[in-house]
């Protein structure tokens, strides 16, 4: 397969190269692709090294795939031009994510909404794809009502940008470089992306809309607060839950087990639950904490954790890509 991916040299787009390589996804030509400025700079992919080509060129060699993270702007302006030359695009950008002609996509939730005709498929942003991958089972138990969620996001989820802001805080270099409005280290923000006129960030309000089109049922009521927090990599989120319908909690458990891409971490006697720090460099979601909330019925408190650059950015991508393969549908 000929893969092209576009925003290699960023933080997301050098993890990508790294899961594509490690899930080894079978590619037979690989084109790292970025702006102009970058255009020749060398990315590594098993042990080679490969020049980076600029958009234009990457669509006359008409890959196979293209897996997308170079923002936004560059995926509105350019997805569509892949598309339309017959290259299935997988785009990690906010820009497609809630056009209704486009299928938003969490493989272990909805894959088979895929078809051969989606030439431009959204990534979801990070934090909803690890609380869709741990609500989706729960959902199809017991079915969902309603969803509070309280995120403690790591700086990654800024880029390169976020990581100098936090490294430089803690080594006392000073710079003008800033990804946030206030320091972060010793820090919480409660504020990701801009704010909105309901008061709410965007992030948040991609955390109610994503969810509800990834689960396909538009009737789950979400809100989230979202906040950054000083760690280096790995989202948590704090979550409540309200179902329809009552639940056993051990039942419960078993079936977040058996769950695609969930590890259950839930032994508080022995001071086991997810942690970012145990998460680094893993696909899977971690859930654990579950407990009843005692203050109303057939309601779950949970926490879950995944690193954000792996399931909630390349890995969730390239598992679209692998589905296409595997499915003929590239
Ligand atoms: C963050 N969730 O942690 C963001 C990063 O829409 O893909 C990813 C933004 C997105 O800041």
């Amino acid at each position: 397969m000929k893969v092209a991916v576009v925003g290699a040299t960023g933080l997301v787009g050098s993890k990508m190269l790294q899961v594509l390589e490690e899930r080894n996804f079978p590619v037979t030509e690989l084109y790292p692709v970025a702006s102009e400025k970058s255009v020749g700079k060398e990315v590594e992919f098993k042990g080679k090294k490969y020049k980076v080509i600029g958009l234009q060129d990457a669509i006359d060699i008409k890959p196979d795939v293209a897996i997308f993270s170079a923002g936004g702007a560059t995926s509105t302006e350019w997805a569509p031009r892949f598309a339309e030359a017959g290259i299935t695009v997988v785009d990690n950008s906010s820009a497609w994510r809630m056009d209704p002609t486009k299928k938003l996509v969490v493989p272990e939730v909805n894959a088979d909404v895929l078809t051969a005709e989606d030439k431009i498929i959204a990534n979801p942003n990070c934090s909803t794809i690890q609380l869709v991958v741990a609500l989706a089972p729960l959902h199809k138990k017991y079915t969902i009502k309603r969803v509070v969620v309280s995120t403690y996001q790591s700086v990654t989820g800024s880029g390169k940008k976020g990581v100098d802001q936090l490294t430089n805080e803690r080594n006392k270099v000073e710079s003008d470089v800033k990804a946030y409005a206030h320091p972060i280290d010793m820090n919480a923000l409660p504020h990701i992306d801009v704010f909105l006129e309901n008061g709410y960030t965007k992030e948040e309000m991609k955390m109610v809309k994503e969810t509800c089109k990834i689960m396909g049922d538009d009737s789950i009521k979400v809100t989230a607060t979202t906040v950054r927090v000083p760690v280096m990599g790995g989202h948590s989120e704090s979550v409540n839950v309200e179902f329809e319908n009552d639940f056993e909690l051990d039942e419960l458990r078993q079936i977040l087990a058996d769950a695609p891409g969930i590890v259950v971490e839930d032994d508080v006697q022995n001071n086991v639950y997810p942690m970012p720090l145990n998460a680094h460099d893993k696909d899977d979601t971690f859930v654990g904490r579950l407990r009843r909330d005692e203050s109303q019925p057939n309601t779950l408190n949970m926490w879950i954790v995944s690193d954000n650059l792996r399931k909630g950015a390349a890995t969730n991508t390239i598992q679209i890509a692998e589905y296409l393969a595997e499915k003929g549908l590239i």
